[in-house]
């Protein structure tokens, strides 16, 4: 045991503590006092106490195991190793509990038992474990329980995607069986880090982006739909009633007083193209001006639903604020059919010419965001092989800034703007 005064502190307030939870998991794994210990001791000193780096893993992986060593094994021998194990969960983070227990078994046998669940890419995270005990854990995590390491390094990382049509009536593709396909197509990408720098694919199946794909990942497939949203004007009318059958916001602000649900106010005044309006009692939407925000679908879920020609939009190269700074995902593919016939070739095209070029001209360290970045978004679309679209222009109704000229428009300078609305 040592002294923790610094993190007894934290074990006051009125949340659940770690320290409380490292000092319960000591009394079975002695060494969790030494992980309290060094804590401690990094809070006096003001500096970490583990050991930058240090390369360790499975035989013929490259990726999946974080080596944690400890700057002062003399004082901490519990943690003079504490490697971290990332768990490839799997597509929506479904397990019984019979597995888990299966898992958590095998984790107090070869390590800490201490976990963190999930790890924000999505792995099951265990933390602490033996040099000499990883190539066990692994051998029985995998023949036994069927369950794989996931990614850590230049190399594809754990695939993660929401739960879609699993559960959740928005769904506009299989998010799940995409992620679990590429998953299976991608081991190689995925356990053997040849890239410049990490690669992530996130899968959401619908613009509410539930697992931020647009944010924090190098290739985002987000569901989308190309034809109009669907309304059941009964419904409308239901929800402007305020029938408590059709309580805005599907109910899912229990005990937000919604006062009088007003349309216009909650809905039409929200919608960021200013594209709805009511015609006498009806809801009127021009869909060629719709962007796909989802505010008034999930304002009224009963009334409102995507359309059914339905996809994904690829956006590319997100990323947190190592080299360039934080990026959001660029528009990149509008629109693409996700579909388990052609094995998802659609997708696939695109991420194998992504790698080839970004592994060719790509710095160490660079996220594709970056690559994309210093080439230019014009440099980029010519290696996906992809026209410039209204689409690619950040704000198309104010500042476009592709000029075309008169021979390459359908229709010349004549054209008529509601004819190429209705064509498309
Ligand atoms: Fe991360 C580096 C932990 C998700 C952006 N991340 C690290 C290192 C390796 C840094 C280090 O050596 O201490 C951490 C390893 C800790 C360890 O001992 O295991 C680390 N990152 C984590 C985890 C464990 C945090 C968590 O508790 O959830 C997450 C992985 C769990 C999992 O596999 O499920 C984790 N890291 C993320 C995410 C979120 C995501 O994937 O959705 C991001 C932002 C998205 C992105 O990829 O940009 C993220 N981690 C980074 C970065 C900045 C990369 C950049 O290009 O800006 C670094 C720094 C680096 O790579 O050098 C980094
Ligand atoms: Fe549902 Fe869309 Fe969220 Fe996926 S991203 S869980 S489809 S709301």
């Amino acid at each position: 045991k040592h002294q923790t005064p610094l993190l007894d502190e934290l074990e006051k307030g009125p949340w659940p503590s770690f320290v409380t939870a490292l000092k319960q998991q000591a009394e079975t794994k002695p060494e969790c006092w030494d992980l309290l210990g060094q804590l401690e001791l990094s809070y006096k000193d003001r500096i970490t106490h583990w050991k930058h780096g240090g390369i360790v893993g499975v035989f013929g992986y490259g990726g999946g195991v974080v080596g944690r060593y400890s700057d002062r094994p003399d004082l901490f021998p519990g943690v003079e190793h504490f490697h971290t194990m990332r768990v490839n969960q799997p597509s929506g983070m479904y397990y019984s509990t019979q597995h888990l227990r299966a898992m958590m078994d095998l984790w107090e046998k070869y390590g800490s038992g201490v976990t963190n669940m999930h790890g924000s890419t999505g792995d099951m995270i265990l933390l602490g474990c033996r040099t000499e005990s990883l190539e066990l854990m692994f051998h029985d995590m995998t023949h036994q329980l069927n369950q794989d390491l996931g990614g850590s390094g230049s190399n594809l990382r754990t695939p993660s995607c929401c739960l879609g049509e699993s559960r959740c009536e928005w769904a506009c593709y299989d998010t799940q069986e995409v992620c679990h396909t590429l998953t299976q197509k991608y081991q190689d990408e995925l356990h053997r880090p040849a890239f410049p720098y990490k690669f992530k694919f996130k899968f959401s199946g619908c613009p509410n982006d539930c697992v931020a794909a647009i944010a924090r990942c190098d290739f985002a497939v987000i569901g989308t739909w190309k034809d109009d949203i669907r309304i059941d004007q009964d419904a409308v009318k239901k929800y402007i009633a305020c029938d408590p059958a059709y309580p805005a916001d599907g109910g899912a602000h229990k005990g937000r007083d919604w006062g009088k649900f007003d349309i216009q106010k909650e809905v039409i005044n929200l919608c960021p193209t200013h594209c709805m309006k009511m015609d006498g009692d009806k809801l009127v939407i021009d869909n060629s001006e719709c962007n796909r925000c989802m505010h008034c679908i999930n304002v009224m879920p009963r009334a409102l639903r995507p359309g059914l020609e339905k996809g994904a939009t690829i956006s590319i190269g997100a990323k947190a604020p190592i080299l360039e700074g934080a990026q959001f995902a660029t528009l990149v593919v509008p629109f693409v059919k996700v579909s388990k016939d052609d094995d998802y070739e659609t997708l696939t095209e695109y991420i194998e010419k992504i790698w080839d070029w970004w592994m060719e001209v790509g710095k160490n360290r660079e996220r594709v965001g970056e690559t994309m970045q210093r080439v230019g978004l014009p440099t980029f679309l010519k290696v996906m092989e992809i026209e410039p679209l209204p689409q690619h222009v950040k704000e198309p109704r104010s500042n476009p800034y592709i000029f075309w000229r008169e021979e390459e428009v359908p229709g010349g300078w004549e054209r008529d703007i509601v004819e190429f609305r209705k064509r498309h």
